[in-house]
């Protein structure tokens, strides 16, 4: 049986999760402290030592969206990317958008104050008006009918993304600004295989205001040194 070795709040093993579940995979949960790693999970990723870890056999596979594409070629019921290749090269490179110009932004904009919160506020809203774009005259998701991998790799701004806006105070996904991301939000979220697989809001809520904390104090010890 495959393993996925993960952390119960984490946007990239979330994603993995939900490409196994879709396809029907049988899998075993393993549950990472990432903040005290296992020995188990040094010998698997000594590379990054990140979760999400895929073991599948003998193949032990690494990165997120590496993973997602391992599991839509090694399981091919309900395929995740497109099939032209000019579609699969859009899927991919939106997916890398996202995670480099949205998430990281967004990231310091919930740990962050003043100015430097104010610059990134500004560029990630810059980057999902980019998005937004993207998504005007879809279907239901980025990929059509049917939820795909662009779908998932996103999945991120539709239930972390409102959690890191309210742990931050600060608006992102403004509903006049942002009318089809906030649509596909509801039709990402009301998808069966994602609506049983989210981490509880009330705890993320928690968790990311104690990470948000801790990292705004790290940024702050690293200016004074
Ligand atoms: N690019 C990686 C990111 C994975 C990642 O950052 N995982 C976090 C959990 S949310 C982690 O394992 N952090 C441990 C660390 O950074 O030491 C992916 O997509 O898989
Ligand atoms: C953020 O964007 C607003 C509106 O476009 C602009 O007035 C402001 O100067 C920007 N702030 C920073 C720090 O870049």
């Amino acid at each position: 049986m495959a393993k996925l070795v993960g952390f119960w709040v984490s946007p990239f093993v979330l994603r993995v999760s939900w490409a196994l579940k879709l396809k029907g995979v049988e899998y075993e949960f393993i549950e990472e402290d990432i903040f005290n790693k296992s020995p188990l999970l040094l010998e698997l990723n000594p590379i990054h030592k990140k979760v999400p870890v895929l073991v599948h056999g003998q193949n032990v596979i690494i990165e997120s969206f590496v993973i997602l594409e391992y599991i839509d070629e090694t399981w091919k019921n309900c395929p995740l990317l497109p099939q032209e290749p000019c579609d699969r090269a859009k899927a991919r490179f939106w997916a890398k958008f996202a995670e480099e110009k949205l998430m990281d932004s967004a990231w310091l904009a919930m740990c962050s104050q003043g100015d430097e919160k104010e610059k990134a506020l500004n560029s990630s809203i810059e980057a999902l008006e980019k998005i937004e774009e993207e998504l005007k005259g879809k279907a239901k998701f980025f990929g059509g009918q049917n939820i795909g991998y662009l779908d998932l790799a996103l999945g991120w701004i539709a239930y972390w993304l409102p959690v890191w806006e309210e742990v931050g105070s600060m608006i992102i996904l403004d509903p006049i600004q942002f009318p089809c991301t906030i649509v596909w939000m509801e039709n990402f979220l009301n998808h069966p295989i994602i609506k049983e697989n989210l981490p509880p809001r009330d705890e993320m809520v928690v968790y990311f205001h104690k990470r948000s904390k801790e990292i705004a104090a790290l940024i702050a010890s690293s200016r004074k040194g």
